[in-house]
């Protein structure tokens, strides 16, 4: 048994411009992640899918591939709803629909990543009206996920696609102010290498709060892919104590499959020579 459970970014379908390696039903992706020597997938879904839990707990049992996450990004890529919109209707259907991914997540006992469906600054009123419904929209869904024992990752992204909570220290600066019980960082390394001076550094600081991390190379494809040196970042995650998920999140370019494969192939030789 490794330090740290493998998984694989899924979804029901996906451009091919899209981070995700495995598409189809998701009873279907944790077959084949499984197959392909994955714990877990998460799942990038919206948050009304007719998700049958039941039986997909029942795929879970019978391939020993977990749900690591939900993925709510398309709440707000699809749905066009934000946690901080200046419309409160609009902010109110964000905080439902992230309600229904909570209690989705309870059933399929994993957490769910925030990112993206937060909104942005540019697009809110002022700096403080975008920080005061955040963290209103915020309160409101910890306490909902702790109830439900759902942690709630908030992922750092690099600052071409979002303005706010771009580094290891914004975010946890953040989460530092609010005491919150069920939100955590959520690193990713293609995020990492566009904004922190620091790998190390950025996971230091996240100690004790690093709930999540993607991996995935320079250009985003494949882990072992690039020249993106994982042996820090590995030493590091070990270092804080982190026990989570390490899931490759790259770009599906050629064979989906086979980057995958290959991602998951480098970093299990990596642990075992790093340990
Ligand atoms: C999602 O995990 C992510 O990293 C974002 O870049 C997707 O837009
Ligand atoms: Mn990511």
């Amino acid at each position: 048994m490794g330090k740290w459970k493998y998984g694989v970014s899924a979804a029901l379908d996906a451009p091919k411009t899209a981070p995700i390696l495995l598409t189809g039903d998701i009873c279907d992706c944790l077959r084949e992640a499984a197959e392909l020597g994955f714990q877990a997938i998460e799942y990038h879904t919206r948050e009304n899918a007719a998700l049958d839990t039941a039986k997909i707990r029942n795929t879970m049992e019978r391939t020993g591939c977990q749900i690591s996450m939900l993925v709510t990004g398309r709440l707000y890529t699809q749905g066009h709803y934000s946690l901080t919109h200046n419309d409160p209707e609009n902010r109110r259907a964000a905080l439902e629909g992230m309600l229904r991914y909570i209690n989705l997540a309870a059933e399929l006992s994993c957490g769910v990543v925030l990112g993206w469906a937060k909104g942005n600054i540019r697009e809110a009123d002022s700096l403080r009206a975008y920080f005061e419904r955040l963290t209103d929209g915020l309160r409101v869904l910890d306490q909902a996920a702790a109830e439900r024992h759902v942690p709630i990752m908030i992922e750092v992204i690099n600052h071409y696609e979002v303005d706010v909570f771009k580094t290891s220290r914004e975010l946890c600066e953040y989460l530092k102010r609010h005491k919150f019980q069920n939100c955590l960082v959520h690193l990713d390394t293609f995020h990492m290498l566009l904004e922190e001076e620091n790998f190390v550094e950025a996971i230091q600081t996240a100690a004790g709060r690093l709930g999540y991390v993607h991996l995935a190379d320079t250009t985003r494809w494949y882990p072992g892919s690039g020249y993106m040196d994982y042996k820090p970042v590995l030493r590091a995650l070990n270092d804080v104590g982190y026990k989570g998920y390490l899931t490759i999140e790259c770009f599906p370019r050629e064979n989906a499959k086979e980057c995958a494969r290959k991602g998951l192939r480098y970093l299990k030789t990596l642990e075992e020579t790093l340990f």
